[in-house]
């Protein structure tokens, strides 16, 4: 079932998720229910508390439109190593219509559960790295804005107030 995305100023966005102690059905279909939003969106990814959802639960695929859907899923992920420096480009299905360059570790290794409770290790570079580190942030209720600088941060509040106040006719 594709869920309603939250979007930003959502209190939700900010909790910090639990990690989850079991895989059963409802873990299932709630990687169902995101894996389904994401490719909805669309977005090369989508964290469980950006559904509303407070478990450490990610989905990701960065696949080329062109080729086969490379879907990852991770379960209570967690960066292990990280190196480099990388300052791209992104976006966030939580905040619509808004995209800022944020500095990021350019190469990670991620250890995570699968699905079947599998340890699994992903070592990721470029838009894979970044897509990992900004789901990961979700799980810890931080969002890509809250990388910009103070000055840049309240530029982006006044601006987003006003363009959505503008958007909605407040
Ligand atoms: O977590 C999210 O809000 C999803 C977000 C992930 C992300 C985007 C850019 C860099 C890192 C992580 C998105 O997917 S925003 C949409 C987007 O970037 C996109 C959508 C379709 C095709 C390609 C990119
Ligand atoms: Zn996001």
């Amino acid at each position: 079932m594709i869920r309603r995305i939250l979007t930003y100023p959502d209190s939700e966005l900010k909790k910090k998720s639990a990690p989850v102690t079991i895989i059963n059905d409802r873990i299932r279909e709630l990687v169902n229910d995101m894996t389904e939003t994401m490719y909805d969106a669309p977005g090369v990814g989508l964290a469980a508390p950006q559904i509303g959802v407070h478990q450490r639960v990610i989905v990701i695929d960065v696949s080329p439109k062109d080729e086969p859907p490379e879907l990852i899923v991770a379960i209570n992920p967690e960066i292990i190593h990280a190196e480099g420096e990388s300052y791209e480009e992104e976006g966030c299905l939580s905040v619509p219509r808004y995209g800022a360059n944020v500095r990021r570790h350019a190469r990670v290794v991620v250890k995570a559960v699968n699905l079947e409770g599998e340890e699994v290790t992903f070592r990721a570079e470029g838009l894979l790295a970044i897509a990992f580190q900004h789901e990961i942030d979700h799980l810890n209720g931080i969002l890509f804005v809250d990388h910009l600088s103070p000055l840049k941060k309240e530029i982006f509040r006044k601006k987003y107030r006003n363009a959505e106040q503008a958007r909605v006719g407040a």
